[in-house]
């Protein structure tokens, strides 16, 4: 049995240690939305929301979150007992359509406080299965060909087992060639647009068809599937969708359509956890490959993205870069880490198993709102 008792939501500003640049927009500052969960029985939480500062990924933002979830999804569960969290997402999925950010940082948490309750791991609550996870990295977009590359190599050195580069009209064709060149033909590669494209671009990215990519992620519009299934029948390249994935049916709409081969799935994207193993298990009976994909998150977030990462269908390394590409000083203890291109699970401590640093969060604190039943 579940039952939130108390739901404080803090936003907090973190610097990251370089800006990072995506074909919508770049982010040197971050403003992150935690939450703090306490049940009935005094147990307690934290989770985070993966929305940005602007819309340019999500139509959501930090700013909707905050208000959808004092409005509206605070009250919905608060002071109500449930049997699982699925049935707590179910209840969000009934009562508020979209703002799936603002949802999945509520039902998310909830699975974190049923580990603490537990005294299991997260990674054990989900049932996934491994003990570390391979990861990947995402690099933004690059002034020159040449920076990218020295990016890449550089990543190459530091064991990252896949990487990925942002890229957009301008910034593709030449700089992943620079790329391919100087990691050489086997390195894991992919590319993620960012709905930087539109169908008629189909040649350009059909150019991309010489670099033995392992995917392009999302090329096309944010909430499109049916020209991406078009593109996808002009490209040898798989295309991973990641933006137009917001729940389980677009993912069924996408394996019927031929929109795409493989799904990125971030959970704080798609409404938390429950919708998160819906598409994971929808994906694995069509044989599709998922990977954990990643929104800059604290090792807040990091900590709910590994222990999903560890389900077997998350086939490709996941954009799980240690606390140290993003941060000075991560606000949990251990920091995340990454050994020989992996992350491990922790699966030896009982909830998040990380340490919150509740006080470093109180230093980067803007604004804090405690909701109550
Ligand atoms: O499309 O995967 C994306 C970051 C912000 C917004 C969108 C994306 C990303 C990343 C970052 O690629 C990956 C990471 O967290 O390291
Ligand atoms: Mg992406």
């Amino acid at each position: 049995m579940l039952e939130i008792a108390q739901l404080t939501m803090r936003e907090i500003r973190v610097a990251l240690k370089t800006p990072f640049r995506i074909s919508s927009g770049a982010t040197q500052e971050r403003r992150v939305l935690l939450l703090h969960l306490t049940d009935h029985d005094g147990a307690e939480c934290w989770s985070e929301c993966v929305a940005g500062e602007r819309p340019n990924y999500s139509p959501e933002t930090i700013d909707t979150c905050f208000l959808a979830i004092g409005e509206w999804i605070a009250p919905l569960v608060l002071g109500r007992a449930f049997a699982t969290p699925a049935e707590l997402s179910a209840v969000l999925d009934t009562a508020v359509r979209g703002h799936y950010m603002a949802k999945a940082a509520v039902e998310m948490g909830a699975w974190g406080l049923l580990a603490v309750r537990q005294g299991m791991s997260l990674a054990d609550v989900v049932g996934g299965q491994r003990e570390s996870v391979p990861t990947g990295i995402s690099l933004g977009i690059q002034e020159t060909p040449e920076a990218l590359a020295a990016q890449a190599c550089d990543a190459r050195r530091e064991g990252y087992r896949r990487i990925k580069l942002k890229i957009q009209p301008g910034a593709d064709v030449a700089f992943v060639a620079t790329v391919r060149e100087a990691l050489g033909p086997d390195v894991p590669l992919t590319v993620d647009a960012n709905s930087a494209y539109r169908l008629d671009d189909r040649e350009v990215l059909r150019e991309l068809d010489a670099f033995n990519l392992l995917l392009i992620e999302q090329p096309l519009a944010h909430d499109d599937l049916v020209r991406h299934a078009e593109l996808q029948r002009h490209l040898r390249t798989p295309i991973c969708l990641d933006e137009s994935i917001t729940g389980p049916d677009r993912a069924a709409d996408m394996i019927t359509l031929g929109s795409g081969k493989i799904i990125n799935i971030k959970p704080g994207r798609v409404g938390g956890f429950t919708r998160a193993i819906a598409i994971h298990d929808l994906a694995a009976a069509h044989d599709i490959p998922v990977w954990c994909g990643g929104m800059l998150e604290t090792g807040i977030g990091r900590a709910y993205n590994v222990a999903l990462a560890s389900l077997d269908n998350f086939r490709l390394p996941g954009d799980l870069s240690p606390s140290s590409r993003y941060w000075a000083r991560d606000i949990v203890t251990p920091a995340w880490t990454m050994d020989a291109g992996t992350v491990r699970v922790p699966r030896d401590r009982p909830g998040l198993g990380v340490e919150v640093d509740v006080e470093m969060i109180g230093g980067l604190t803007l604004r804090c709102t405690t909701l109550t039943a």
